[in-house]
């Protein structure tokens, strides 16, 4: 019996979902570069070994799988998807669709459905999340591609995809690079909420002077309230775990430097190429170059000391509900900047990427999964499009949220504690609720040196200032 569905690349992620695919009830026949991982892969699938065919050419692949055929790629993004799209071209047919699931860059896929012939296999670009656990047991999907081609593989990705309260967390998105300009986008989200979690941990270890353990609870604590997330549940995990060398906490023994393969930074640059500010995000992907400077930041740390600032902070309660309260400020912040460049990215390409929606596949299955996505899918029903900070619960909501931010970047810089994210989603709030803001003097700055003129207010046209006059 053929197979439904192809993979190719059995590295961690698509292991996981061949074995995901293959309990879900359908045959799935794969491939691997390497051929003793794909051999190795079948001898351990255990009990799915029924559902699965191995193949050692691409050839056998392709007659292995029942056409019109469905190709998933998971292996290493950039040159290794156009070598596997080359190698794979001579053996399939127009109506089979090649399915990029890795982290491609989102021009990549665009490029890639263009240099497609007529009588090419049609390409989707799929951003999946999740991790390893994701892929084995049910991702967040998020699919670029047309209508046509989504409802042919629409069922084994609602079967294999998280559920949020039994509704799937695999969506069309958009056309072609839709799909993984999204999952960028989640990935830049993602180091968001990541480095405010970090941030807040420093402010509680080093301006608290809390044990990671300490810690570890009140993040404990924190997942029980609005916080509640995959990433909060993680952190009090990983700050409770102790590491088996030394007996020492685990997160004490970890260099302080922190790896990027770049998706975050794509996030990053795609909204400065959309002109959408993300601060969140960008201070996001700094912070992690900084991180890496780790022999300069050693040096400064000697040059400077602690100029004088370190103290400890008043720990009370108070303070540590400010933290709670002030971290799920600049994380809606953050997502507010997120949905934002995801908007402008819609317009921009023509994309119509459904918010509500992309909110709601993000509800289980993906690494930023929380209750707080069920609400941000809500604030978007019916108002796509419009900054989330506009919406009416989020306005409520961080009329006294942006208050206890404000209180924690205020406290941390005064005792010399980094947040540069949180600083940044303040920054970012309170320019963005400034009717009147600063620009008319930059304005006026342009038109002194360079004649650019400007809009007076209230009147059409353009004008320009008295400044030679003033010199
Ligand atoms: P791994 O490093 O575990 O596996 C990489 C796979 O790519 C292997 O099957 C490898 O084959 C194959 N490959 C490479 Br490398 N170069 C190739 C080439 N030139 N031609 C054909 N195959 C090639 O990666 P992974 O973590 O499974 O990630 C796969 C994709 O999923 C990436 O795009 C990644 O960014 C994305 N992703 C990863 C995660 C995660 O949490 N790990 C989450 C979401 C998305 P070989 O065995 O012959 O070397």
């Amino acid at each position: 019996q053929q197979a439904d569905i192809g993979l190719i690349g059995l590295g961690v992620m698509g292991a996981n979902l061949a074995l995901n695919i293959a309990e879900n009830g359908y045959r799935v026949a794969v491939f691997n570069r390497t051929v003793a991982k794909t051999r190795e892969f079948y001898e351990e699938a255990g009990s799915l070994k029924g559902q699965i065919i191995p193949c050692e050419t691409l050839e056998d692949l392709a007659k292995n799988i029942r056409a019109p055929r469905p190709i998933i790629l998971m292996v290493k993004a950039g040159e290794a998807v156009d070598e596997q799209v080359a190698a794979l071209k001579p053996f399939l047919a127009k109506e089979d669709i090649i399915i990029d699931a890795g982290n491609a860059n989102f021009h990549d896929t665009v490029r890639r459905l263009a240099e497609l012939g007529p009588n090419d296999p049609t390409f989707v670009g799929m951003g999946v999340s999740g991790g390893e656990e994701g892929a084995r047991h049910g991702p967040s999907i998020m699919v670029g591609g047309t209508p046509e081609s989504y409802a042919r593989i629409e069922p084994v990705l609602t079967a294999i995809s998280a559920k949020y309260h039994g509704e799937s967390c695999s969506a069309l998105l958009g056309p072609d690079g839709a799909g993984h300009f999204v999952k960028t986008i989640h990935n830049g989200i993602e180091y968001a909420d990541m480095q405010m979690i970090a941030e807040v941990y420093g402010v509680l270890r080093d301006g608290l002077g809390l044990t990671p353990e300490a810690i570890g609870r009140i993040f404990e604590k924190w997942n029980n309230g609005p916080l509640n997330s995959y990433l909060i549940e993680i952190t009090a995990k990983v700050l409770a775990a102790t590491d088996k060398k030394t007996g020492e906490p685990a997160v004490d023994v970890i260099l302080d430097s922190a790896g990027q393969k770049g998706t975050g930074r794509w996030a990053a640059i795609e909204a400065q190429m959309l002109g959408i500010p993300a601060t969140g995000i960008e201070a996001a992907v700094a912070a992690r170059s900084i991180s890496s400077l780790v022999k300069e930041r050693s040096e400064a740390s000697k040059a400077y000391g602690d100029l004088g600032t370190a103290k400890l902070l008043d720990g009370g309660q108070a303070f540590i509900d400010a933290l709670e309260e002030g971290l799920l400020a600049g994380k809606i912040a953050a997502y507010a900047q997120g949905f934002d460049v995801m908007a402008g990215a819609s317009k921009e390409h023509g994309w119509n990427i459904p918010l509500a929606t992309t909110a709601r596949i993000w509800r289980a299955g993906c690494i930023i999964r929380s209750q707080f996505l069920d609400q941000i899918a809500a604030a978007f029903e019916g108002r796509e499009g419009k900054n989330l900070l506009l919406a009416p619960a989020f306005v409520e909501r961080m009329k006294t949220g942006s208050q206890s931010l404000r209180k924690i970047v205020a406290e941390a810089a005064l005792a010399g504690l980094p947040t540069p994210a949180l600083a940044a989603a303040l920054g970012y709030f309170d320019s963005f609720r400034q009717a009147r803001g600063t620009a008319n003097l930059i304005q006026a700055q342009r038109d002194f040196f360079g004649a650019h003129g400007f809009k007076r207010i209230g009147e059409e046209g353009d004008f320009h200032g008295p400044w030679s006059e003033a010199n």
